[in-house]
């Protein structure tokens, strides 16, 4: 458990559909059309049901770095906030855009009166992020941020245990970092 202002963090091995009512809402790692695809993306589709797709359609897509927020649908939570990550290779700046997705994801969850929120590990699938760096965009995120009700934020990490072990070695890490400056 690590802690930023008010904000306690968790880091967890868990497929982030299953996460329940613990968590206001659950963060997508999308693309531009916000029409559904493969990963966490396509699991928050299957969870939530095909009403979800019927909503992501009026949304008129996301940008890389912003988020929307959706109704939950069959799932037990009261929204999904989708985000669309940068594709590694090609963002002219991946670490900014992740960044970003991080604060505007936590930004809309507060300005929705939210208290908890949960997040894949976003970018590092399907769109290229190595891990490592993905981890430390993250914790710089996180830590930086000044919630106005968020108290909880859940890092789904699942399913590769290799990864669990790099998030929590890097917020281990930062942590100690701002502790002993
Ligand atoms: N719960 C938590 N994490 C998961 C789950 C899950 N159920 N499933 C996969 N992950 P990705 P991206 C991890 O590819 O890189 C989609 O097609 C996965 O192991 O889902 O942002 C979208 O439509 C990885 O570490 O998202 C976009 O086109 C992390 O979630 C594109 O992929 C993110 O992997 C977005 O790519």
């Amino acid at each position: 458990m690590y802690t930023n202002n008010d904000m306690k963090i968790e880091i967890i091995y868990i497929d982030i559909t299953k996460i329940g009512n613990k968590a206001d809402a659950i963060v997508n790692a999308a693309n531009e059309t916000l029409l559904g695809g493969g990963g966490v993306d396509g699991a928050i589709h299957r969870a939530a049901g095909p009403k979800l797709l019927e909503e992501c359609r009026t949304l008129g897509g996301c940008k890389p770095g912003e988020a929307k927020a959706t109704k939950a649908y069959n799932l037990n939570n009261k929204y999904i906030i989708h985000t669309v990550g940068p594709r590694y290779w090609s963002d002219p700046n991946p670490e900014e855009t992740l960044y970003n997705c991080y604060i505007n994801s936590l930004k809309l969850g507060d300005s929705l009166g939210l208290e908890s929120i949960a997040f894949p590990s976003i970018s590092t699938g399907a769109f290229g992020y190595p891990i490592e760096e993905a981890a430390e965009v993250c914790v710089k995120a996180l830590f930086t941020y000044k919630p106005t009700h968020i108290k909880r934020v859940y890092m789904c990490i699942y399913p590769n245990r290799d990864n669990l072990e790099i998030y929590d070695r890097t917020f281990k890490n930062y942590q100690y970092k701002i502790i002993n400056k």
